[in-house]
């Protein structure tokens, strides 16, 4: 596909004041009439005697300028695009297309799921529905009417206020929706189906109130009150945090089956994939539940930031996804622990987006181009973006932060606008320059900044260096400003003084690739440096910590983020002396258990911190950190240590067990925490067992109980997953049990294929294999292929890497099958083989083999992922 660069930006020839849509659904086929305003842009650069719009996959039926009908030559119907030359100053264009959202698997645009239509226009599927120019600054007011049969369709809906509907002949009936607020077209949407609504309202800072409609098919009514809470406590929660309000009377989201991304914030009507709005104790997990909270808020909290201010253009994708990651980790920390979301987010960051940023996919915050826009919907816009609005919060402080980003929404109200402009902003309110600081936007890379000290006189000296490696297309990489926020701890863990003022933590800006910070401290011994509090800045950092010393920032460090690095960084230490030097994994365990112990011993004061601190990084967090990619040698190394673990400790584990057990469900955090710990525990005893060690037969008796009698779906998942993937006895019948259970509902079933899609193991690729070809099995359903696809190649090393390449001949034909479906998906899987340059040779040489195979047939999507790892 061509490539789009950021410099070819131009302003928009034309522009498009109002759009009214009609669109008539019948079995087959559906009739979309266009009726677009159009107008010259006086701030157009160029002045076209033509108007050029974007259509793909579009049976043009009629055009007419002005009620003038015109055929060929009067237009020009070229691959994704229709020019109308000759066409006056201001004009009316009207255009009637036939589109098949029947046979539309690609998920983009008008599409039906599970006997609904809805639709997908985030990026550019809207140009599927009519011809228009699909691009976010063209902001038009819609007026749609949606006809259809009334039994099969009695709910239609769109953007905006209901303003019309009645019956039509032949059994139909027909709504007409109105928004108010000019959008961008990626912004449009659609539903028409037989949808239940649980129906609330809540009443805004201004005291106007809103009515809230969550549609989901009948069967999931009972599973959108979690939602309902959700998105109230996100709008109460924009308002006092952003000064923020909803401003339509109606807020409306509809949950789907089959659907691309996790969510999409259209004007008034977000469409949700099913597994991040539906929630029910009996099938959803703890985490499910933070999820959909998590996500509710973020797609409602784009109603500012996205839709009343929206992207220029594509590159500038971070400034609505970066920005609203970044309210919905705040909320998240608001509603739940701020010391525990804030670990779960850089670990996150950490594992996923540093990786990213690390190979063939590395890319700025702010894209200087690409070929399928669908493909920079990425863990770096996102989560790196979210890293870089934190930091401007850090450096302005709260009350700037605010202002700033007051006027922010004030200035930029209803236009489309860029990174440069939100920067601008946070100058402007504080008065920093951050011109340098803006290099974040715009350069690739994990930064590493490499951390030395030394202590003499009563003077403690840090030195900092930084350095991003180069990236594709990026070699040449300039100084950051990084602000890395530190205190010094004494031996026994006390935070020294490092002022006059008293206070015990900083934060020094590096902007030199080397500078060195000098602090007075009353102490007599070299201090423990605490680094990167909060974790003030997406770097990878680099320190020679003493074993010691990460005892003591575990143990007293009154940061959060700091004691969980520090038991990362005993952990991967550990790992390495396995992986790298030869030692046995035992030899680890006079060393680790200690640690271990003492997190277990406080684990009450925090259940959900202790659990996250004893939880071992996984196969992939270890393979990143060494090279080349030995996948086996580190599975290995990793079960060995967590069976020794589950075995040294078991007495432990098992008094956690049992004092965590709640013989009732209670949804608030603190059952969660002591959930989430309680799983922690079974784990390691589970995979002791699975290597015949401890007692088994009281192991498997527990998770057997867990199973028969569950009191919620993290017990009921946790039990069936702690028996599967340690094979223990009665693993198969439970499987079996289990799906029995749950075969109507889509989303456990998405479960039960992940749990057997992650055994740990080269045999899996056969048992994948088997779940490709189930009855349950449906390649149109994006969800039900990311947890059997998905799950093996990102989150099952030894399967994927499995030394026959078994592994990689499944994902190449997973990819060319999915490819002919849904490119996006297929695109998005792809980046499974990123490692690819990193792999051992042998392993490398077959998995690019399978890949260049791939690649004369691959789509525009999936050619340009490929492109990137070969
Ligand atoms: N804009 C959506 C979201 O991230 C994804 N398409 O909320
Ligand atoms: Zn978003």
């Amino acid at each position: 596909a061509p490539v789009t660069r950021l410099t070819d930006y131009r302003p928009p020839a034309w522009l498009v004041d109002h759009t009214r849509l009609d669109v008539d659904l019948r079995d087959g086929h559906a009739t979309v009439t266009a009726e677009l305003t159009v107008r010259r842009n006086p701030a157009g650069d160029d002045r076209p005697g033509e108007l050029v719009l974007d259509g793909e996959h579009l049976e043009l039926l009629s055009l007419s300028v002005d009620d003038r009908p015109l055929g060929e030559p009067d237009y020009r119907l070229e691959e994704g695009r229709l020019t109308v030359p000759g066409v006056p100053e201001q004009f009316t264009l009207t255009s009637k297309v036939r589109i098949h959202p029947e046979s539309n698997t690609a998920l983009e645009g008008l599409y039906r799921s599970n006997g609904m239509y809805c639709t997908q226009c985030e990026a550019e599927g809207f140009r599927r529905i009519t011809f228009f120019p699909d691009r976010p600054d063209v902001l038009s007011r819609f007026t749609t009417t949606i006809h259809a049969d009334r039994a099969a369709y009695p709910l239609l809906l769109s953007n905006g206020n209901p303003v019309d509907s009645g019956d039509e002949e032949g059994g139909r009936h027909f709504a007409t929706w109105d928004d108010p607020f000019p959008k961008p077209c990626y912004l449009f949407a659609l539903v028409a189906g037989d949808l239940a609504c649980l129906e609330d309202s809540f009443r805004t800072a201004s005291g106007r109130d809103v009515a809230l409609r969550l549609y989901a098919e009948h069967r999931d009514l009972d599973k959108l009150g979690h939602a309902m809470d959700s998105l109230k406590r996100a709008m109460a929660w924009d308002e006092q945090v952003f000064g923020r309000e909803y401003d339509l009377d109606i807020f409306q989201v509809v949950a789907v089956s089959h659907f691309n991304m996790g969510a999409m914030e259209n004007k008034g009507l977000n469409i949700f994939n099913t597994s991040c709005v539906l929630a029910h104790p009996a099938t959803t997990t703890d985490a499910g539940f933070e999820r959909v909270e998590s996500v509710v808020a973020h797609e409602y909290f784009h109603n500012w930031s996205g839709n009343r201010v929206t992207c220029r253009d594509w590159f500038q994708l971070s400034l609505k996804e970066g920005f609203t990651v970044f309210r919905d980790q705040e909320f998240s920390s608001d509603m739940n622990s701020r010391a525990v979301t804030r670990v779960e987010n850089v670990d996150f960051l950490v594992n996923h987006q540093f990786p990213e940023d690390q190979g063939p996919m590395a890319h700025p915050v702010r894209p200087s181009e690409y070929q399928k826009i669908d493909n920079f919907y990425t863990l770096t816009v996102y989560e790196k973006g979210s890293e870089i609005v934190r930091m401007q919060h850090e450096l302005l402080g709260a009350e700037d932060f605010r202002r700033a980003s007051d006027l922010y929404f004030e200035r930029f109200d209803g236009q489309a606008v860029t990174c440069d402009d939100f920067v601008a902003c946070m100058e402007e309110v504080s008065g920093l320059d951050l011109s340098q600081f803006k290099r974040w936007y715009s350069q690739a890379g994990t930064p590493l900044v490499t951390a030395s000290d030394r202590f003499a006189d009563g003077e403690y000296q840090l030195t900092l260096r930084q350095e991003t490696p180069p990236t594709p297309g990026q070699s040449d990489k300039q100084p950051l400003m990084i602000p890395v926020k530190l205190a010094l701890l004494d031996d026994q863990g006390r935070a020294l003084p490092l002022d006059d003022s008293g206070a015990t933590e900083t934060v020094v800006i590096l902007r030199d690739s080397e500078q060195t910070f000098r602090f007075p401290v009353a102490t007599d011994r070299i201090p423990t440096p605490s680094l990167l509090r909060g974790f003030s800045a997406p770097v990878s950092l680099r320190y020679p910590f003493k074993e010691a010393q990460l005892i003591t920032l575990l143990a007293h460090d009154s940061d959060g983020f700091c004691r969980w690095d520090a038991a990362q960084r005993l952990y991967f230490a550990a790992l390495a002396r396995i992986i790298d030097d030869g030692e046995d994994a035992a030899a680890q365990l006079d060393r680790l258990t200690p640690v271990l112990e003492q997190v277990i011993q406080r684990a009450g004061e925090d259940p959900a911190e202790a659990a996250l601190l004893l939880t071992l990084p996984t196969e992939t967090a270890v393979g990143d950190r060494h090279t080349p990619l030995r996948p086996q040698a580190v599975h290995d190394a990793l079960s060995a240590l967590r069976a020794g673990l589950g075995e040294a400790l078991a007495a432990s584990w098992w008094r956690l067990v049992e004092e965590l057990a709640e013989p009732e469900y209670r949804a608030d955090g603190e059952a969660m925490g002591k959930r989430r710990l309680r799983q922690v525990a079974l784990g390691y005893l589970s995979a002791a067992a699975g290597a015949g060690r401890g007692d088994r037969d009281k192991l498997v008796a527990q998770l057997q109980g867990m199973l028969d009698a569950p009191t919620c779906m993290t017990e009921e998942l946790g039990a069936l997953r702690a028996l599967v993937h340690n094979q223990l006895p009665g693993a198969e019948p439970a499987l079996a049990a289990f799906a029995q259970r749950w075969r109507d509902e889509a989303l456990v079933m998405d479960q039960w294929f992940a749990v057997q899609a992650t055994v740990p193991g080269a045999d899996t690729v056969a048992r994948a294999e088997g779940l490709l070809a189930h009855d349950a099995f449906e390649w149109t359903l994006p969800n039900r292929v990311r947890a059997v696809v998905g799950t093996l190649v990102n989150g099952n090393p030894s399967a994927f890497h499995a030394p026959d390449g078994s592994g990689y001949a499944f994902f190449a034909r997973a990819l060319k099958k999915l490819d002919g479906i849904n490119p996006q998906i297929a695109a998005r899987l792809a980046n499974g083989a990123a490692r690819l340059q990193r792999l051992e040779p042998a392993l490398a040489e077959q998995l690019s083999a399978a890949l260049r195979e791939l690649r004369p047939a691959a789509s525009a999507n999936l050619a340009e992922v490929l492109d990137r790892i070969l």
